[in-house]
């Protein structure tokens, strides 16, 4: 596919084995290896031997100590993903593939809870919109944790902003099967492609 690229969303440890450990996600880790191999097998390969011609874009959830988000403040979840522990850190296997320019953090705002990767911002204070215009992409393809939280807020924030978004449905993880499957057909319903 041209003028496309990955967006991987929340692959981190505290998603994965941490605090919120979500359902599926040892498999959403393979499907996102998979895919990343599908996508950039016959692309020329940069000096790190990873394919550059196939952005692959990190969302992180990124919190401060007491965040809006954590039950202790009021929030919904127990505490996770906070800035400076290995819970905040993307999945190990994974790591080839990220490129500070490219990785996007969100929820730093203690008083936010921000579940979209979208508005997510790079150390160069580059949203992930503003990136994905700037490298013209078109078609974006998205994978990671949780499909009813942080995947389908990016997803649909990446659609109602005109961009074709994918998502590679074996590449997902979830807080809840039910969920999961509920957040899949309301996807579909909204023209967001489940592939
Ligand atoms: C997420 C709940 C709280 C997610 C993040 O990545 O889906 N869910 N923070
Ligand atoms: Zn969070």
């Amino acid at each position: 596919m041209k003028d496309s690229a990955l967006v991987v969303v929340d692959m981190l440890y505290d998603f994965i084995d941490g605090t919120m450990a979500c359902q599926g996600a040892e498999g959403a880790i393979e499907g996102t290896l998979k895919a990343i191999e599908k996508l950039t097998s016959g692309t020329d390969a940069d000096e790190t031997g990873v394919h550059s011609t196939y952005p692959i874009l990190f969302v992180r959830d990124h919190h401060p100590e007491k965040h809006c988000s954590f039950a202790e403040q009021g929030g919904p979840w127990p505490p996770h993903c906070v800035q400076g522990t290995h819970g905040a850190d993307v999945h190990e296997s994974l790591l080839p593939y990220v490129k500070e320019d490219l990785t996007f953090f969100k929820g730093e705002d203690p008083a936010k809870e921000q579940y979209s990767g979208f508005e997510g911002v790079n150390p160069a204070g580059q949203s992930l919109c503003e990136v994905l215009r700037l490298l013209d992409v078109q078609n974006v393809l998205v994978c990671g944790i949780a499909t009813e939280f942080c995947v389908r807020n990016t997803a649909e924030d990446l659609a109602k902003n005109g961009f074709e978004v994918y998502v590679l449905q074996d590449a997902l993880a979830w807080v809840d099967a039910a969920g999961h499957v509920e957040a899949l057909k309301a996807m579909d319903e909204e023209g967001i492609h489940l592939i």
